[in-house]
Protein backbone atom coordinates (compact mmCIF):
# COMPACT_ATOMS: atom_id res chain seq x y z
CA UNK A 1 0.00 0.00 0.00
CA UNK A 2 2.82 2.04 0.42
CA UNK A 3 4.45 1.74 -2.55
CA UNK A 4 0.96 2.74 -3.93
CA UNK A 5 0.84 5.74 -2.53
CA UNK A 6 4.50 6.68 -3.19
CA UNK A 7 3.27 5.88 -6.70
CA UNK A 8 0.62 8.57 -6.58
CA UNK A 9 2.36 11.47 -5.47
CA UNK A 10 -0.40 12.85 -3.19
CA UNK A 11 0.80 14.96 -0.24
CA UNK A 12 -0.69 14.74 2.88
CA UNK A 13 0.37 16.03 6.86
CA UNK A 14 -1.42 12.91 8.18
CA UNK A 15 -3.26 9.20 8.29
CA UNK A 16 -6.55 7.84 8.86
CA UNK A 17 -7.81 4.46 9.06
CA UNK A 18 -11.08 3.87 8.34
CA UNK A 19 -12.35 1.92 11.79
CA UNK A 20 -12.06 -0.72 12.49
CA UNK A 21 -10.09 -3.52 10.06
CA UNK A 22 -8.13 -0.50 8.23
CA UNK A 23 -6.57 0.93 11.55
CA UNK A 24 -3.78 -1.83 12.15
CA UNK A 25 -2.95 -0.96 8.49
CA UNK A 26 -2.58 2.65 8.70
CA UNK A 27 -0.86 2.60 12.14
CA UNK A 28 2.09 0.32 10.76
CA UNK A 29 2.37 2.79 7.74
CA UNK A 30 2.59 5.96 10.40
CA UNK A 31 5.25 4.08 12.80
CA UNK A 32 7.13 2.81 9.48
CA UNK A 33 7.07 6.31 7.67
CA UNK A 34 6.87 8.44 10.55
CA UNK A 35 3.36 10.15 9.86
CA UNK A 36 0.97 11.56 12.80
CA UNK A 37 -1.86 8.98 12.97
CA UNK A 38 -5.38 10.44 13.16
CA UNK A 39 -8.43 8.13 14.63
CA UNK A 40 -12.17 8.71 14.03
CA UNK A 41 -14.35 7.96 17.06
CA UNK A 42 -17.03 5.34 15.66
CA UNK A 43 -19.05 5.90 18.23
CA UNK A 44 -21.40 8.82 18.55
CA UNK A 45 -20.03 11.56 20.72
CA UNK A 46 -22.58 11.48 23.43
CA UNK A 47 -21.12 13.69 26.16
CA UNK A 48 -19.85 17.22 25.60
CA UNK A 49 -15.75 17.52 24.90
CA UNK A 50 -15.07 14.29 23.20
CA UNK A 51 -13.79 14.83 20.27
CA UNK A 52 -14.51 12.83 17.32
CA UNK A 53 -11.41 13.06 15.72
CA UNK A 54 -8.66 11.99 18.03
CA UNK A 55 -4.27 13.20 17.17
CA UNK A 56 -2.73 16.11 16.28
CA UNK A 57 -4.11 18.21 13.75
CA UNK A 58 -4.52 21.72 12.98
CA UNK A 59 -6.96 23.15 10.54
CA UNK A 60 -6.37 23.02 7.30
CA UNK A 61 -3.85 20.18 7.40
CA UNK A 62 -4.31 17.39 4.63
CA UNK A 63 -5.26 14.02 5.53
CA UNK A 64 -4.89 10.82 3.74
CA UNK A 65 -7.70 7.80 4.11
CA UNK A 66 -6.38 4.51 4.67
CA UNK A 67 -9.05 1.50 3.90
CA UNK A 68 -9.07 -1.76 3.40
CA UNK A 69 -11.80 -3.23 0.83
CA UNK A 70 -14.00 -0.78 -0.66
CA UNK A 71 -17.52 -1.33 -2.08
CA UNK A 72 -19.96 1.49 -2.68
CA UNK A 73 -16.94 4.07 -0.43
CA UNK A 74 -19.42 5.42 2.04
CA UNK A 75 -17.24 3.84 4.86
CA UNK A 76 -14.20 6.28 3.66
CA UNK A 77 -16.99 8.98 2.76
CA UNK A 78 -18.61 8.84 6.62
CA UNK A 79 -14.39 9.41 7.67
CA UNK A 80 -13.72 11.78 5.49
CA UNK A 81 -17.24 13.91 6.95
CA UNK A 82 -15.74 13.55 10.64
CA UNK A 83 -12.53 15.12 9.48
CA UNK A 84 -13.53 17.59 7.19
CA UNK A 85 -16.20 19.14 10.29
CA UNK A 86 -12.37 19.09 12.04
CA UNK A 87 -11.84 21.58 8.55
CA UNK A 88 -9.04 18.92 7.83
CA UNK A 89 -8.69 17.95 4.18
CA UNK A 90 -9.67 15.28 2.36
CA UNK A 91 -8.77 14.44 -1.07
CA UNK A 92 -7.32 11.14 -1.51
CA UNK A 93 -7.69 7.97 -0.30
CA UNK A 94 -5.76 4.34 -0.47
CA UNK A 95 -7.65 0.99 -0.71
CA UNK A 96 -6.03 -2.79 -0.26
CA UNK A 97 -8.70 -4.01 -2.31
CA UNK A 98 -11.92 -2.19 -4.63
CA UNK A 99 -14.44 -4.60 -5.23
CA UNK A 100 -15.03 -2.27 -8.37
CA UNK A 101 -18.99 -1.80 -7.57
CA UNK A 102 -18.99 1.25 -7.57
CA UNK A 103 -17.39 2.98 -4.70
CA UNK A 104 -14.09 4.81 -6.58
CA UNK A 105 -16.69 6.86 -8.87
CA UNK A 106 -18.48 7.59 -5.92
CA UNK A 107 -15.98 8.98 -3.84
CA UNK A 108 -14.85 10.95 -7.05
CA UNK A 109 -17.95 12.51 -6.95
CA UNK A 110 -17.50 14.08 -3.61
CA UNK A 111 -14.05 14.94 -4.65
CA UNK A 112 -11.82 12.29 -2.95
CA UNK A 113 -9.13 10.32 -5.74
CA UNK A 114 -9.66 6.56 -4.60
CA UNK A 115 -6.54 5.03 -5.46
CA UNK A 116 -6.49 0.84 -5.05
CA UNK A 117 -3.32 -1.83 -4.75
CA UNK A 118 -5.80 -4.47 -6.47
CA UNK A 119 -8.93 -4.50 -7.91
CA UNK A 120 -11.22 -7.42 -7.89
CA UNK A 121 -10.85 -8.19 -11.03
CA UNK A 122 -7.39 -8.48 -11.28
CA UNK A 123 -7.75 -10.71 -8.22
CA UNK A 124 -10.18 -13.17 -10.15
CA UNK A 125 -8.62 -12.87 -13.87
CA UNK A 126 -5.01 -13.66 -11.63
CA UNK A 127 -6.45 -16.80 -9.85
CA UNK A 128 -8.54 -18.08 -12.53
CA UNK A 129 -4.91 -17.94 -14.66
CA UNK A 130 -2.95 -19.66 -12.01
CA UNK A 131 -5.47 -22.77 -11.76
CA UNK A 132 -6.70 -21.76 -8.53
CA UNK A 133 -9.98 -20.33 -9.47
CA UNK A 134 -12.72 -22.39 -10.98
CA UNK A 135 -14.18 -20.42 -14.23
CA UNK A 136 -17.74 -21.12 -12.38
CA UNK A 137 -16.93 -19.30 -9.42
CA UNK A 138 -15.30 -16.54 -12.00
CA UNK A 139 -18.38 -16.26 -13.86
CA UNK A 140 -20.92 -15.66 -10.74
CA UNK A 141 -18.53 -13.60 -9.27
CA UNK A 142 -18.45 -11.32 -11.85
CA UNK A 143 -22.38 -11.46 -12.34
CA UNK A 144 -23.10 -10.34 -8.89
CA UNK A 145 -20.50 -7.47 -8.82
CA UNK A 146 -22.35 -6.78 -12.26
CA UNK A 147 -25.82 -7.27 -11.02
CA UNK A 148 -24.78 -4.96 -8.07
CA UNK A 149 -22.86 -2.19 -8.57
CA UNK A 150 -23.63 0.84 -6.35
CA UNK A 151 -25.04 4.63 -7.08
CA UNK A 152 -24.17 6.88 -4.17
CA UNK A 153 -26.20 4.31 -1.61
CA UNK A 154 -28.23 2.80 -3.77
CA UNK A 155 -27.59 -0.97 -5.73
CA UNK A 156 -28.28 -0.38 -9.12
CA UNK A 157 -29.50 -3.63 -11.03
CA UNK A 158 -27.57 -3.58 -14.02
CA UNK A 159 -29.71 -5.69 -15.96
CA UNK A 160 -32.70 -3.35 -15.73
CA UNK A 161 -30.72 -0.36 -15.98
CA UNK A 162 -28.65 -1.39 -19.60
CA UNK A 163 -29.72 1.53 -22.07
CA UNK A 164 -26.09 1.35 -22.83
CA UNK A 165 -26.08 3.27 -26.61
CA UNK A 166 -22.46 2.53 -27.16
CA UNK A 167 -21.72 -0.05 -30.08
CA UNK A 168 -18.45 -0.89 -28.99
CA UNK A 169 -17.92 -2.81 -25.89
CA UNK A 170 -15.56 -1.32 -23.43
CA UNK A 171 -12.70 -3.34 -22.55
CA UNK A 172 -14.35 -3.44 -19.04
CA UNK A 173 -17.42 -4.68 -20.46
CA UNK A 174 -15.29 -7.36 -22.42
CA UNK A 175 -13.29 -8.46 -19.28
CA UNK A 176 -16.88 -9.74 -17.63
CA UNK A 177 -18.94 -10.63 -20.71
CA UNK A 178 -16.27 -12.45 -22.74
CA UNK A 179 -16.48 -16.43 -22.62
CA UNK A 180 -12.85 -17.56 -22.34
CA UNK A 181 -10.74 -17.00 -19.88
CA UNK A 182 -7.59 -15.69 -21.25
CA UNK A 183 -9.50 -13.08 -22.87
CA UNK A 184 -11.14 -11.75 -19.97
CA UNK A 185 -7.50 -11.82 -18.07
CA UNK A 186 -6.56 -9.75 -21.06
CA UNK A 187 -9.32 -7.30 -21.17
CA UNK A 188 -9.01 -7.14 -17.23
CA UNK A 189 -5.32 -5.62 -18.21
CA UNK A 190 -6.27 -3.58 -20.88
CA UNK A 191 -8.69 -1.53 -18.63
CA UNK A 192 -6.65 -1.65 -15.61
CA UNK A 193 -2.92 -0.30 -17.44
CA UNK A 194 -5.14 1.73 -19.82
CA UNK A 195 -3.16 0.31 -22.66
CA UNK A 196 -3.96 -2.03 -25.88
CA UNK A 197 -0.17 -2.05 -26.94
CA UNK A 198 1.32 -5.23 -27.59
CA UNK A 199 5.32 -4.79 -27.73
CA UNK A 200 7.37 -7.32 -30.23
CA UNK A 201 10.75 -7.61 -29.00
CA UNK A 202 12.19 -9.04 -31.77
CA UNK A 203 16.10 -9.41 -30.76
CA UNK A 204 18.88 -12.27 -30.46
CA UNK A 205 20.25 -11.59 -26.53
CA UNK A 206 18.28 -13.00 -24.35
CA UNK A 207 19.50 -10.07 -21.47
CA UNK A 208 17.78 -7.46 -24.59
CA UNK A 209 14.86 -9.24 -24.43
CA UNK A 210 14.37 -9.30 -20.57
CA UNK A 211 15.83 -6.05 -19.96
CA UNK A 212 13.05 -4.16 -22.86
CA UNK A 213 10.49 -6.56 -21.25
CA UNK A 214 11.31 -5.46 -17.74
CA UNK A 215 11.56 -2.09 -19.03
CA UNK A 216 8.50 -1.55 -21.51
CA UNK A 217 6.75 -4.52 -19.39
CA UNK A 218 4.70 -1.63 -17.00
CA UNK A 219 2.70 -0.17 -20.26
CA UNK A 220 1.86 -2.65 -22.65
CA UNK A 221 -0.60 -5.65 -21.90
CA UNK A 222 1.10 -7.93 -24.29
CA UNK A 223 4.92 -9.06 -24.73
CA UNK A 224 5.27 -10.62 -27.82
CA UNK A 225 8.46 -13.10 -28.26
CA UNK A 226 9.97 -14.89 -31.37
CA UNK A 227 11.91 -17.54 -28.92
CA UNK A 228 14.20 -18.99 -31.93
CA UNK A 229 15.30 -15.66 -32.42
CA UNK A 230 17.65 -16.21 -29.74
CA UNK A 231 21.14 -16.94 -29.94
CA UNK A 232 21.66 -18.00 -25.85
CA UNK A 233 18.14 -19.61 -25.49
CA UNK A 234 17.97 -21.34 -22.09
CA UNK A 235 14.66 -22.00 -20.14
CA UNK A 236 16.08 -19.67 -17.62
CA UNK A 237 14.79 -16.99 -20.07
CA UNK A 238 11.59 -18.20 -20.44
CA UNK A 239 11.02 -18.59 -15.97
CA UNK A 240 12.56 -14.47 -15.97
CA UNK A 241 9.53 -13.91 -18.53
CA UNK A 242 7.14 -14.90 -16.69
CA UNK A 243 8.36 -13.47 -13.50
CA UNK A 244 8.54 -10.18 -15.30
CA UNK A 245 4.84 -10.84 -16.87
CA UNK A 246 3.65 -11.58 -13.01
CA UNK A 247 5.63 -8.21 -11.85
CA UNK A 248 4.55 -6.18 -14.76
CA UNK A 249 1.43 -7.93 -15.26
CA UNK A 250 1.29 -8.62 -18.95
CA UNK A 251 0.26 -11.77 -21.17
CA UNK A 252 2.87 -13.69 -23.40
CA UNK A 253 2.48 -13.81 -26.39
CA UNK A 254 5.10 -16.25 -28.80
CA UNK A 255 4.72 -15.37 -32.31
CA UNK A 256 5.41 -19.07 -33.50
CA UNK A 257 3.04 -18.97 -36.75
CA UNK A 258 2.70 -22.99 -36.27
CA UNK A 259 1.84 -24.16 -39.78
CA UNK A 260 1.90 -27.42 -40.17
CA UNK A 261 -0.17 -30.98 -39.66
CA UNK A 262 -1.60 -31.74 -36.43
CA UNK A 263 1.02 -33.83 -35.21
CA UNK A 264 4.01 -31.89 -35.90
CA UNK A 265 2.81 -28.76 -34.45
CA UNK A 266 1.33 -30.81 -31.15
CA UNK A 267 4.92 -31.52 -30.41
CA UNK A 268 6.41 -28.36 -31.29
CA UNK A 269 4.30 -26.32 -29.14
CA UNK A 270 4.41 -29.00 -26.24
CA UNK A 271 8.19 -30.06 -26.38
CA UNK A 272 11.33 -29.68 -28.06
CA UNK A 273 13.87 -26.72 -26.63
CA UNK A 274 11.06 -24.31 -26.25
CA UNK A 275 8.35 -26.35 -24.74
CA UNK A 276 6.36 -23.00 -25.73
CA UNK A 277 3.40 -24.11 -24.33
CA UNK A 278 4.58 -24.45 -20.74
CA UNK A 279 5.27 -20.30 -20.73
CA UNK A 280 3.69 -18.10 -23.75
CA UNK A 281 -0.11 -17.57 -22.67
CA UNK A 282 -0.94 -16.90 -26.13
CA UNK A 283 0.97 -18.85 -29.77
CA UNK A 284 -0.70 -17.93 -32.99
CA UNK A 285 -0.92 -20.38 -35.92
CA UNK A 286 -1.36 -20.07 -39.48
CA UNK A 287 -4.98 -21.71 -40.91
CA UNK A 288 -3.61 -23.03 -44.35
CA UNK A 289 -2.86 -26.90 -42.77
CA UNK A 290 -6.63 -26.91 -41.87
CA UNK A 291 -8.66 -27.23 -38.64
CA UNK A 292 -6.44 -30.04 -37.31
CA UNK A 293 -3.32 -27.58 -36.40
CA UNK A 294 -5.99 -25.80 -34.14
CA UNK A 295 -7.10 -29.11 -32.44
CA UNK A 296 -3.72 -30.34 -31.90
CA UNK A 297 -2.38 -27.24 -30.43
CA UNK A 298 -5.76 -26.79 -28.45
CA UNK A 299 -4.54 -30.84 -26.94
CA UNK A 300 -1.79 -29.10 -25.23
CA UNK A 301 -2.75 -25.74 -24.73
CA UNK A 302 -6.37 -25.94 -23.50
CA UNK A 303 -5.65 -27.67 -20.08
CA UNK A 304 -3.09 -25.25 -19.45
CA UNK A 305 -5.53 -22.37 -20.03
CA UNK A 306 -3.69 -21.24 -23.37
CA UNK A 307 -5.17 -19.12 -26.19
CA UNK A 308 -4.63 -19.15 -30.03
CA UNK A 309 -4.83 -16.21 -32.59
CA UNK A 310 -5.30 -17.41 -36.32
CA UNK A 311 -3.12 -15.08 -38.64
CA UNK A 312 -6.07 -14.40 -41.05
CA UNK A 313 -4.23 -11.32 -42.71
CA UNK A 314 -0.87 -10.30 -42.72
CA UNK A 315 0.85 -6.90 -43.15
CA UNK A 316 3.46 -7.68 -45.59
CA UNK A 317 3.28 -6.57 -49.14
CA UNK A 318 2.25 -8.99 -51.81
CA UNK A 319 0.90 -11.90 -49.03
CA UNK A 320 -1.55 -14.63 -49.78
CA UNK A 321 -3.55 -14.53 -46.55
CA UNK A 322 -6.28 -12.54 -48.52
CA UNK A 323 -10.32 -13.34 -49.86
CA UNK A 324 -11.57 -17.15 -49.30
CA UNK A 325 -8.52 -17.65 -47.16
CA UNK A 326 -9.22 -15.47 -44.92
CA UNK A 327 -13.23 -16.19 -44.90
CA UNK A 328 -11.62 -19.73 -44.07
CA UNK A 329 -9.36 -18.30 -41.32
CA UNK A 330 -12.34 -16.11 -40.24
CA UNK A 331 -14.64 -19.44 -39.36
CA UNK A 332 -12.18 -21.92 -38.08
CA UNK A 333 -11.46 -19.30 -35.23
CA UNK A 334 -15.08 -18.94 -34.87
CA UNK A 335 -15.48 -22.64 -34.75
CA UNK A 336 -12.71 -22.81 -32.14
CA UNK A 337 -13.58 -20.35 -29.42
CA UNK A 338 -12.72 -22.93 -26.65
CA UNK A 339 -9.23 -22.07 -27.66
CA UNK A 340 -9.00 -19.86 -30.30
CA UNK A 341 -9.12 -16.30 -28.77
CA UNK A 342 -8.71 -14.01 -31.86
CA UNK A 343 -7.06 -13.06 -35.53
CA UNK A 344 -4.06 -11.65 -36.02
CA UNK A 345 -5.64 -9.36 -39.05
CA UNK A 346 -5.57 -6.21 -41.03
CA UNK A 347 -9.48 -5.13 -40.47
CA UNK A 348 -12.00 -6.30 -38.17
CA UNK A 349 -13.17 -9.91 -39.16
CA UNK A 350 -15.50 -10.90 -36.94
CA UNK A 351 -18.53 -8.98 -35.56
CA UNK A 352 -18.03 -11.92 -32.30
CA UNK A 353 -16.89 -9.98 -29.26
CA UNK A 354 -15.16 -12.77 -27.76
CA UNK A 355 -12.82 -12.67 -30.72
CA UNK A 356 -9.83 -10.36 -30.18
CA UNK A 357 -8.08 -8.76 -32.96
CA UNK A 358 -4.35 -7.97 -33.19
CA UNK A 359 -2.81 -6.01 -35.44
CA UNK A 360 1.16 -5.85 -36.74
CA UNK A 361 2.49 -3.16 -39.17
CA UNK A 362 1.93 -0.26 -36.82
CA UNK A 363 4.69 2.15 -36.68
CA UNK A 364 3.51 6.34 -36.16
CA UNK A 365 6.19 6.97 -38.99
CA UNK A 366 4.05 5.16 -41.88
CA UNK A 367 5.47 3.59 -44.60
CA UNK A 368 7.27 0.25 -44.50
CA UNK A 369 10.89 -1.32 -44.52
CA UNK A 370 13.29 -3.05 -46.80
CA UNK A 371 11.70 -6.81 -46.96
CA UNK A 372 8.00 -6.09 -47.70
CA UNK A 373 6.75 -4.73 -44.20
CA UNK A 374 4.26 -1.99 -44.10
CA UNK A 375 3.17 0.08 -41.75
CA UNK A 376 0.16 2.57 -40.44
CA UNK A 377 -0.06 4.36 -37.19
CA UNK A 378 -1.78 3.20 -34.40
CA UNK A 379 -4.20 5.59 -34.73
CA UNK A 380 -5.43 4.01 -38.22
CA UNK A 381 -5.28 0.65 -36.66
CA UNK A 382 -7.64 1.21 -34.39
CA UNK A 383 -9.86 3.44 -35.78
CA UNK A 384 -10.19 2.24 -39.42
CA UNK A 385 -8.55 -1.74 -39.26
CA UNK A 386 -10.62 -2.43 -35.97
CA UNK A 387 -7.54 -3.50 -34.22
CA UNK A 388 -8.36 -4.11 -30.14
CA UNK A 389 -4.57 -4.90 -29.82
CA UNK A 390 -1.86 -3.11 -31.85
CA UNK A 391 1.59 -5.05 -32.12
CA UNK A 392 4.20 -2.81 -32.64
CA UNK A 393 8.39 -3.45 -32.55
CA UNK A 394 10.82 -1.76 -34.18
CA UNK A 395 8.39 1.64 -33.47
CA UNK A 396 10.04 1.07 -29.77
CA UNK A 397 12.48 -1.28 -29.78
CA UNK A 398 14.43 0.71 -32.33
CA UNK A 399 13.60 3.95 -30.87
CA UNK A 400 16.52 5.63 -28.94
CA UNK A 401 14.28 5.88 -26.28
CA UNK A 402 12.06 2.79 -26.09
CA UNK A 403 10.41 3.73 -23.08
CA UNK A 404 9.59 7.26 -24.50
CA UNK A 405 8.45 5.51 -27.58
CA UNK A 406 6.26 2.69 -25.59
CA UNK A 407 4.40 5.92 -23.78
CA UNK A 408 3.59 7.72 -27.10
CA UNK A 409 2.19 4.25 -28.85
CA UNK A 410 0.44 3.67 -25.55
CA UNK A 411 -1.40 7.17 -25.92
CA UNK A 412 -1.84 6.75 -29.09
CA UNK A 413 -3.47 3.43 -29.25
CA UNK A 414 -5.84 4.03 -25.57
CA UNK A 415 -6.88 7.45 -26.92
CA UNK A 416 -7.60 5.98 -30.65
CA UNK A 417 -9.57 2.98 -28.37
CA UNK A 418 -11.55 5.49 -26.17
CA UNK A 419 -12.64 7.74 -29.73
CA UNK A 420 -14.24 4.59 -30.63
CA UNK A 421 -16.07 4.38 -27.31
CA UNK A 422 -17.05 7.97 -28.40
CA UNK A 423 -15.75 9.27 -25.29
O1 LIG B 1 1.24 -10.03 -40.62
C1 LIG B 1 2.05 -9.96 -39.70
C2 LIG B 1 1.98 -10.81 -38.61
C3 LIG B 1 2.90 -10.66 -37.58
S1 LIG B 1 2.66 -11.57 -36.15
N1 LIG B 1 3.03 -9.01 -39.73
C4 LIG B 1 3.94 -8.87 -38.72
O2 LIG B 1 4.77 -7.98 -38.80
N2 LIG B 1 3.91 -9.73 -37.63
C5 LIG B 1 4.93 -9.68 -36.58
O3 LIG B 1 4.82 -8.43 -35.90
C6 LIG B 1 6.36 -9.77 -37.07
O4 LIG B 1 6.82 -11.10 -37.05
C7 LIG B 1 7.12 -8.92 -36.07
O5 LIG B 1 7.49 -9.69 -34.96
C8 LIG B 1 6.12 -7.88 -35.63
C9 LIG B 1 6.23 -6.56 -36.34
O6 LIG B 1 7.45 -5.94 -36.07
P1 LIG B 1 7.80 -4.47 -36.60
O7 LIG B 1 9.19 -4.27 -36.11
O8 LIG B 1 7.70 -4.47 -38.08
O9 LIG B 1 6.80 -3.54 -35.94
Amino acid sequence: MWNTIERTGCKFKSICGVPYTALPIATCICVQHNYPMLIRRKEAKDYGTRRMIEGRYEEGDVCLIVEDVVTSGSSVHETAESLQNEKIQVTNAIVLLDREQGGKAALERKGIKLYSVITLSQVLSTLQRLNKLDSDIVDRTNRFIQDNRFDGHVAVNNKSNSSSTTKVMSHKERAVKCSHPLVRSLYTIMADKESNLCVSIDCASSSELLQMADKIGPHVCIVKTHIDMLEDFTSDVTKELQRLADKHNFLIFEDRKFGDIGKTVHTQYEGGMYKISSWAHITNAHPVPGSGIVSALAEVGKPLGRGCLIVAEMSSSGNLATGDYTKGAVKMAEANKDFVIGYISQSRLSADHDLVHMTPGVKIQMGGDSLGQQYVTPQIAVSEKGADVVIVGRGITGAADPLGAALEYKQAGYSAYLNSLGH
